[in-house]
């Protein structure tokens, strides 16, 4: 099949540079002739196609907007713009970009010592080391300041106790950002594959995000050295603001799941055939593409938007939560909707549809619940908080 065209009806790539331009079309090349291929039978198998992370990292896609060493300093805009494309592939692989670049090079790079940066920063890019970050736990998910995970000090270390749930790149990580409660309030920890009591389990039976590694990490009095420990993060705010930089891509993303769910719908709908004509003649499935293509493209101009805003050092939690809550719950009615345009045939596994709808279904609750999105946004413009 020839490479994806792009969903662009209000032209906004007329909106972007020469070099944003390139770099998303060298990652929709990517996706479509190294990652699209493979994404059935991961999906099916449950397991994240590994074998791309070094090219991944050779293309500048892991903490493409990161600056530090060995880290590709592009722009917020072409960040977002990777991600769609990657997301266009499957939220697993955007899932797995976000987790290593936003959750744990930026708290690297943005909390971290000199030495911690110049040991895991280029090794992070280019892939040879794989990250995961560790807030969620089993009792604490829309509410992390409740978390149980603590620390305490022990000459020069620290000893780690406690477990973190639903956590993205969980076996596959050498390294691990953890939260914990400490008597200094909230710290994070480096916590490295093969410290003595630290393990990680596989949370089996998902139906959403297959293509992707999901699994809790256990600390058992875990000995981590100071050194170890991110010397700028201090409080809830640290970690709170890592998931600013991650909701940010995923307001990007979902844009490509959906587009992909729209170039679907229109293409069957333009090949088969009932009552004599193509279904794409029908009134009703005509209203059905309007509204994708509509929705679609006013979350374009959010997603540009909020890009050149972050651009201009701009990047204020509620304009990312606003988006966030938007783009994903527009994407998740575009994969429903194109799912229903298929008819019986979008309920299997031979078009994407099915498949984005499912990951969907993860993106609208992790990284803030969409509720917790409007709760975000109702207590700037109230000035009154809802949470509790
Ligand atoms: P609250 O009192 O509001 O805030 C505590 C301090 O943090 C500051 N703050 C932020 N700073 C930066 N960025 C943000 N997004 C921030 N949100 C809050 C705040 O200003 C305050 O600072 P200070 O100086 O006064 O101390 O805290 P709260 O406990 O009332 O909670 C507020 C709430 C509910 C919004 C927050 O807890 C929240 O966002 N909950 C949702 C949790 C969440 O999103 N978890 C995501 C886990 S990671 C994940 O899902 C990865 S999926 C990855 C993938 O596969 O792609
Ligand atoms: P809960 O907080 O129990 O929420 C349940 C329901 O209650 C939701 O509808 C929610 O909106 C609602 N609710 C909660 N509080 C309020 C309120 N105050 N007002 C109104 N409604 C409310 N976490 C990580 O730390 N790292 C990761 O890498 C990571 N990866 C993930 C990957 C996947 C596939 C999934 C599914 C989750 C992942 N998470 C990760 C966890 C994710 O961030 C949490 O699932 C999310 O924050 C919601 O927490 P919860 O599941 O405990 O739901």
């Amino acid at each position: 099949m020839a490479d994806f065209q792009g969903v662009d009806f209000y032209q906004f790539s007329r909106n972007l540079s020469d070099e944003e331009r390139g770099v998303r079309d060298t990652v929709r090349q990517f996706v479509d002739r190294r990652f699209l291929p493979l994404v059935r039978e991961h999906f099916k198998a449950g397991t994240f196609p590994t074998e791309l992370i070094p090219e991944m990292g050779a293309m500048g896609l892991l903490g493409s907007s990161i600056q530090g060493p060995g880290c590709p300093g592009l722009s917020g805009t072409t960040y977002g713009l990777i991600c769609e494309e990657l997301e266009r592939g499957d939220s697993g692989l955007r899932s797995f970009a976000s987790v290593q670049g936003s959750l744990v090079m930026w708290p690297i790079a943005t909390y971290g010592s000199e030495e911690q940066k110049e040991r895991w920063l280029p090794e992070l890019a280019a892939g040879r080391k794989i990250g995961c970050f560790g807030l969620t736990e089993a009792n604490h998910g829309s509410d992390p300041g409740g978390m149980e995970t603590h620390a305490r000090r022990d000459g020069d270390d620290w000893i780690l106790n406690g477990s973190k749930l639903w956590i993205t790149n969980a076996n596959m990580a050498d390294v691990a950002v953890v939260w914990a409660r400490t008597p200094e309030g909230v710290s994070g920890f480096l916590v490295e594959r093969g410290m003595a009591g630290f393990t990680t389990n596989t949370i089996h039976g998902k139906f959403s995000l297959r293509a992707s590694d999901t699994g809790e990490l256990v600390f058992d009095d875990v000995r981590v050295p100071e050194s170890n420990r991110l010397p700028e993060a201090k409080g809830l705010k640290a970690p709170l603001g890592c998931l600013n930089q991650a909701r940010y891509g995923i307001a990007w993303g979902v844009i490509g799941a959906a587009a992909d769910c729209y170039d679907t719908a229109l293409r069957y709908a333009g090949e088969r055939e009932q009552f004599g004509k193509p279904i794409a003649s029908f009134q009703l499935v005509q209203q059905k593409l309007v509204h994708m293509l509509t929705e679609i493209t006013k979350a374009q101009g959010l997603a540009l938007q909020m890009g050149r805003l972050k651009d201009d050092g701009i990047n204020p939690t509620p304009i990312v939560s606003m988006a966030k809550r938007n783009n994903v719950a527009m994407a998740l009615d575009c994969a429903r909707t194109a799912r229903d345009i298929l008819g019986a045939a979008g309920v299997t596994d031979e078009f994407s549809p099915g498949r984005h709808m499912a990951n969907l279904e993860s993106v609208i609750t992790y990284e803030g619940t969409h509720d917790i999105h409007t709760l975000i946004v109702g207590a700037e413009i109230t000035g009154l908080p809802a949470f509790r």
